[in-house]
């Protein structure tokens, strides 16, 4: 028996009848799994992980490539009634070690090329076992699945209880973890599947990673709750992309996508027969939307999400797609623009702060009371760090952001904890990490540092130093050593003027 309020439930109930109906097909090595199959395997993956140990409102944190069995040890342990702990694949372990020790997960699931490593930091933050994925290992909660039955009956939970905590990037350079509840996941996969008109017949093109929300929710939950089916694909490439275009029907994406997939001959002819373009994460060039359009017939469907709320808005299915907007508040979303300053809502047309009220909005910040108090009001409205409108349409732009954050081909990066790392280094006196335009990824990292006095830097001695501590999208492609950075008269760096003096850096770099 499933809880009514469950997520597994929701999704095992959406997809009632879809037994023997593909969910999906796996592209490197073509095979096939069924919508039965598939719950079969997510069952037997939560009664293996019940067996190691998991209690209900444990975290599983997991650093895996992207599989099948990913996804399915994401429903197994929401099934189990644990919390899912997704990382990029992308951390290194001094970020590992982290997340490890702020969240405390019971079980660690990772490669076994990252086991030894991995181990070590697990044994130091409480974790009690340690999985890997990869078929025929030993240790392997593949292995593990098949020596339990299907069958699991669900752990009840309550609508507010968690099934997740995705880590997103802090201004103080400490990383938050987003606690979302079974509720907001659930309603807004519902929601979301309604506006966009999914239904059964859909196949999505699934290029995205599963470690944060656009893949693993906004993709996965959506095609479970339709019934529809995914082409799962380890990362992006624009060849197989277009190779699938003929059988697909909805492609999500980052701008990045489409900028890259707009360099192929073929574009128009394979997208033909497709329903939907969305796109989201960062902002959409309105000379990507034109350019799109006039290649393939189709208006890009932009929306606007964050980790912390699941989708806020979206352009209309029917109707106008207004390029450089990111739509409407979904229909159980409340937004409004704020005066940073006094919280007042300011009338429409003005530019302020945007937040949102809702059933997606999250629970707070794993362990950050104060955190959350700072940006949850009391009145459920979370305040985003977005700077935006709504126009005399009623049309979301969002013209700034007030947090000091850089989108690099949709990943986010704060320039504090990039800056904290380079000013340990030796001989270095400060720095600034700003975000430039950058034709394949929207922004590129820069690096401004400022050496000690006498002291002669090169721009290898910041890439060699921080290589180690810093994934690698997050490490600068540029850096410039100066004398001095730009203060105003209250001594603090000038940013804009940075981001204007190295706005070219990227100009040349060629768009893929
Ligand atoms: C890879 N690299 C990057 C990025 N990705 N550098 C900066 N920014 C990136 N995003 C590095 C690689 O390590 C490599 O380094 C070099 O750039 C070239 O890699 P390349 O092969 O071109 O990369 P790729 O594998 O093709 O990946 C690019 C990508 C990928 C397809 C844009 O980053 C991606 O899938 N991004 C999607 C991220 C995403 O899902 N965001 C959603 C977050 P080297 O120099 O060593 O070769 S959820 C969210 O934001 C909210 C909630 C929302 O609204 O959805
Ligand atoms: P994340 O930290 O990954 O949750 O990223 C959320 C942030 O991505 C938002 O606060 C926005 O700044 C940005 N974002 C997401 N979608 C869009 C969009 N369509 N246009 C502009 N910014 C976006």
């Amino acid at each position: 028996m499933y809880d009514a309020n469950h997520l597994a439930f929701r999704l095992r109930v959406a997809s009632i009848g879809r037994e023997n109906a593909t969910f999906l097909k796996n592209h490197q090595t073509g095979k096939t799994v069924t919508y039965g199959a598939f719950f079969e395997n997510a069952e037997r993956m939560a009664s293996a992980l019940v067996a190691s140990g998991l209690k209900p409102g444990d975290r599983v944190a997991v650093q895996a490539p992207k599989t099948q069995a990913m996804l399915e040890l994401y429903l197994g342990t929401v099934l189990a009634g644990g919390v899912f702990l997704p990382l990029n694949t992308a951390y290194t372990g001094a970020e590992l070690a982290y997340f490890l020790g702020d969240a405390n997960p019971r079980i660690l699931v990772c490669t076994s090329a990252k086991q030894d490593e991995l181990e070590e930091i697990a044994s130091q933050t409480g974790v009690e076992a340690v999985f890997t994925l990869d078929a025929n290992e030993t240790g392997s909660l593949v292995q593990a699945q098949f020596e339990h039955p299907a069958g699991f009956k669900a752990v009840a939970r309550n609508e507010s209880d968690l099934a997740a905590i995705l880590y997103t990037s802090g201004t103080t350079g400490r990383s938050k973890g987003a606690m979302l509840s079974h509720g907001a996941l659930a309603s807004n996969s519902e929601t979301l599947k309604d506006y966009w008109r999914f239904t059964k017949d859909d196949v999505l093109i699934h290029a995205l990673p599963i470690f944060h929300t656009h893949g693993l929710f906004v993709a996965s939950n959506i095609t479970l709750m339709a019934g529809s089916s995914l082409i799962f694909m380890a990362s992006f490439d624009a060849d197989d992309i277009l190779s699938y275009m003929p059988v697909s029907s909805v492609l999500m994406g980052v701008p990045t996508f489409y900028v890259r997939l707009l360099g192929h001959d073929a574009l128009a002819e394979v997208s033909k027969g497709m329903r939907l373009f969305v796109s989201g994460s960062a902002p959409l060039l309105a000379e990507t939307h034109a350019l799109w359009r006039k290649a393939t017939g189709h208006a890009i469907l932009e929306r606007y999400g964050m980790t912390e709320t699941n989708m806020n808005t979206s352009n209309p299915y029917e109707g106008e797609r207004k390029a450089g907007t990111v739509g409407f508040p979904l229909p159980d979303v409340e937004l409004i623009v704020t005066d940073p300053e006094t919280g007042e809502t300011l009338p429409r047309g003005d530019i302020g702060m945007i937040e949102v009220r809702g059933p997606n909005v999250f629970s707070g910040y794993w362990r950050m009371p104060e955190k959350t108090a700072e940006e949850l009001r009391e009145n459920g409205y979370f305040i985003t760090g977005d700077l935006g409108k709504i126009d005399e349409d009623g049309y979301v732009h969002i013209v700034g952001r007030s947090k000091d954050l850089i989108i690099t081909g949709g990943y986010n990066v704060y320039p504090k904890e990039i800056e904290l790392l380079i000013d340990d280094l030796p001989g270095v006196n400060e720095s600034s990490v700003i975000g430039v335009p950058h034709p394949d990824f929207g922004e590129g990292v820069v690096a401004v540092v400022v050496p000690e006095h006498g002291v002669a830097l090169a721009a290898g001695d910041i890439l060699d130093g921080v290589a180690s501590d810093l994934a690698r999208f997050k490490q600068p492609r540029e850096v410039f050593i100066v004398d001095e950075l730009p203060r105003n008269t209250m001594g603090k760096v000038q940013k804009n003027l940075l981001r204007e003096r190295y706005a070219d850096v990227f100009a040349e770099t060629p768009k893929r």
